[in-house]
């Protein structure tokens, strides 16, 4: 019967998730007057930079707050032609895993570098789902500076989240594997042979270097999300956790029977002390590790061999499961660090736990049995109270700076502020239509600077005109400085923006790299002045030393190169000028173009396949004779012994026909 009901719960929520739930009618939900709160005058500066997840495009998007304007899209996980990511040489070994090159991913969450549990503006770090990595962008240059892979992970979606003086990020997995020598085992054997882990991933104080620090093994259960603890509870972290059922098939229905799931409590210093003493197991995995050098203007691409891993079903007092009603997605500790929201997605109620409770549960031992070994805490004596009553769905919670919390429900679609303390349910509004994630700036760290609430939406129906079979993505923007959250703009985004963080636009605009120093450029194959050009043969590799400059590129006329030659055009922009990058492209090249910033250089390989005079060309309108910015390279056959020339502002005589 209870089994029965069961089914009949997911399958009543499962229909709601078909239909988008009570989807509002009819109104746009923005009230008259409203809109001016997103006005940003042309030429006016936003408030707030506003990170945000491409889900399954695998870049991050930056658009201004309130306005909702598209600044920049950073590549980090996907290859992206525009900028040559992923295609010049120089940025290939950034996409380079275990698995070979890997041109995509699925970047879910957004985490900023933190002191103090406060944003301090320096790195913005993003998870990849599909191939486990984390990466981190450089907030000065905007850049993916730095990707880490993870072993004896799989689907790290339970990432990147950051403790409050950015000592770590963790990656929890979401599909547990067989983990160890042996992984050629049945699917059958799941409850056996699977398990889950959690990777500690240490940050660089100074330059913000990733490595990992530790990982946990765990029960194989699926980790969804995570938060670390703050002031009071800082030292650990808390991650909701799903299919304790251990299904291995058919998860809608078969990892949702138990009526409770987990909030999986980890001790971080406690493991810390264990990694010290020694307890650590030191295994064989290969994962990689690619950082950028601006010096050289360069990835450098290696494999590491060696990870920690501890077992806190051995070393008692790191890990402790909390139960959480039905299949947990959004797992977040409010700004004081006191309390702990669970969101079950098909729970009626939103539960709210107290560290300081869990803390008493830990010392008077009042458990309820073991999972997997690791001690299970009684539900009631963890729990600060539930929220009665709040929607259909709750999946994710951020805060403001006066006590009250904001959960998303995507089944009612709506954003339901409540009270931390009293439990209260204050205010609701709808969103357009069926939020996921939402985000206050600073409302997942001890410093919320609240003004807003950003709802981050999976489906659009009738907000925008119709483009075909798929809509825009969208995002929706509340004015929550008032009593009643207030619908002040709809703005589409790139991607599926699963999450995002918004901090003050004077935490990085001042910061913001204006252009590479020329004279600082260390790239083996720089061309430091026009005079410095040139084309080098070696065998069949042919190396081009070109530089570009309003409003030429020098060399401009190549000849000699032949049939079975690889050309590498190293472009090095001379520009010392903020905002005036080169383009390069070649006809027919089997890649993206290269835009070059200034001060850098960068290559592009390219094999011709045919014999001919072949133009290239400055993509990026730069000058007003931007479109004279071109040239020539001439590709003879295999055997041709024409020799190798080059040159610049040599005009042909009339008669120089002959060869
Ligand atoms: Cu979309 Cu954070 Cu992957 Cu919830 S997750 S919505
Ligand atoms: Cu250089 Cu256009």
């Amino acid at each position: 019967m209870k089994r029965y009901q069961n089914l009949l719960l997911v399958a009543v929520i499962a229909a709601a998730v078909q239909i988008t739930g009570c989807k509002p009618k009819g109104a746009t939900g923005v009230a008259a007057g409203s809109a001016e709160k997103a006005y940003v005058a042309p030429g006016k500066y936003d408030e707030f930079y506003n990170f945000v997840s491409g889900g399954f495009s695998g870049q991050m998007s930056v658009y201004g707050l309130p306005s909702g304007r598209l600044f920049r899209v950073i590549p980090v996980f996907s290859v992206d032609p525009e900028k040559g990511w992923g295609y010049s040489e120089e940025s290939k070994p950034m996409l380079m895993t275990s698995n070979g090159f890997v041109p995509w991913d699925d970047l879910h969450h957004v985490s900023f570098s933190q002191t103090n549990g406060e944003i301090d503006g320096r790195w913005t770090f993003g998870n990849a789902n599909n191939t486990p990595r984390v990466a981190r962008i450089d907030n000065k240059t905007f850049r993916t500076a730095e990707i880490i892979e993870l072993p004896n992970s799989a689907g790290n979606h339970s990432s990147p989240f950051i403790t409050e003086n950015s000592e770590y990020l963790v990656a929890g997995t979401r599909f547990s594997v067989p983990v160890g020598d042996n992984q050629d085992v049945p699917i059958a054997s799941y409850k056996q042979n699977f398990k889950g882990t959690i990777s500690f991933i240490s940050i660089g104080k100074e330059h913000g270097e990733m490595d990992i620090a530790f990982q946990l093994l765990l029960p194989g259960v699926n980790f969804d999300l995570s938060r670390a603890g703050k002031g009071p509870s800082h030292g650990w972290f808390f991650f909701s956790c799903y299919n304790s059922e251990q299904a291995n098939t058919l998860l809608e229905v078969n990892a949702s029977q138990r009526d409770k799931d987990f909030i999986l409590a980890v001790n971080w210093k406690k493991a810390e002390e264990y990694l010290k003493a020694g307890k650590g197991v030191k295994k064989q995995v290969r994962y990689a590790h690619n950082k950028w050098d601006e010096a050289t203007h360069t990835a450098k691409h290696e494999i590491r061999t060696e990870v920690t891993v501890l077992d806190p079903a051995i070393l008692k007092d790191i890990c402790y499961f909390i139960p959480c009603p039905k299949s947990p997605h959004g797992c977040d500790t409010d700004p004081t660090g006191e309390y702990i929201v669970g969101s079950g997605k098909l729970a009626a109620v939103i539960p709210v736990f107290s560290f300081s409770k869990i803390q008493k549960a830990i010392a008077d031992k009042s458990y309820d049995g073991e999972y997997g070994g690791i001690p299970v805490i009684k539900y009631e004596s963890a729990l600060h109270g539930e929220v009665q009553k709040p929607g259909l769905g709750p999946l994710h919670t951020e805060f403001d700076a006066n006590g009250n919390a904001y959960t998303s429900f995507f089944v009612s679609s709506e954003i339901v502020k409540w009270n931390v303390k009293e439990l209260k349910v204050l205010d609701r509004v709808p969103t357009y239509y069926s939020i996921g994630h939402l985000s206050v700036p600073g409302g997942d760290t001890r410093k919320p600077w609240g003004k807003y609430v950003v709802a981050y939406n999976k489906i659009t129906k009738d907000r925008y005109l119709p483009t075909g079979p798929e809509l825009t993505q969208s995002a929706q923007i509340y004015d929550i400085s008032g009593d009643k959250m207030q619908l002040i703009l709809d703005f589409p985004t790139i991607g599926e923006p699963h999450y995002a963080g918004s901090m003050p636009a004077s935490l990085i605009k001042d910061k913001s790299l204006k252009i590479y120093k020329l004279d600082q450029n260390k790239h083996p194959y720089v061309t430091m002045g026009e005079k410095e050009a040139k084309v080098v043969r070696e065998g069949n590799k042919v190396h081009v030393y070109m530089s570009s400059i309003r409003s030429h590129f020098a060399p401009d006329n190549i000849e000699g190169i032949k049939l079975g030659d690889e050309v590498y055009f190293h472009v090095t922009n001379l520009e010392q000028d903020w905002d005036v990058p080169h383009g390069f492209a070649v006809k027919g090249a089997l890649n993206a173009e290269l835009l070059i910033m200034p001060g850098e250089t960068s290559t592009l390989k390219w094999v011709p396949e045919k014999v001919g005079v072949y133009p290239f060309y400055c993509t990026d309108f730069c000058s007003a004779l931007h479109q004279e910015m071109q040239g020539y390279i001439r590709v003879s056959p295999a055997g041709s012994n024409l020799p190798l020339t080059f040159s610049v502002g040599k005009q042909a005589a009339p008669d120089s026909t002959k060869k």
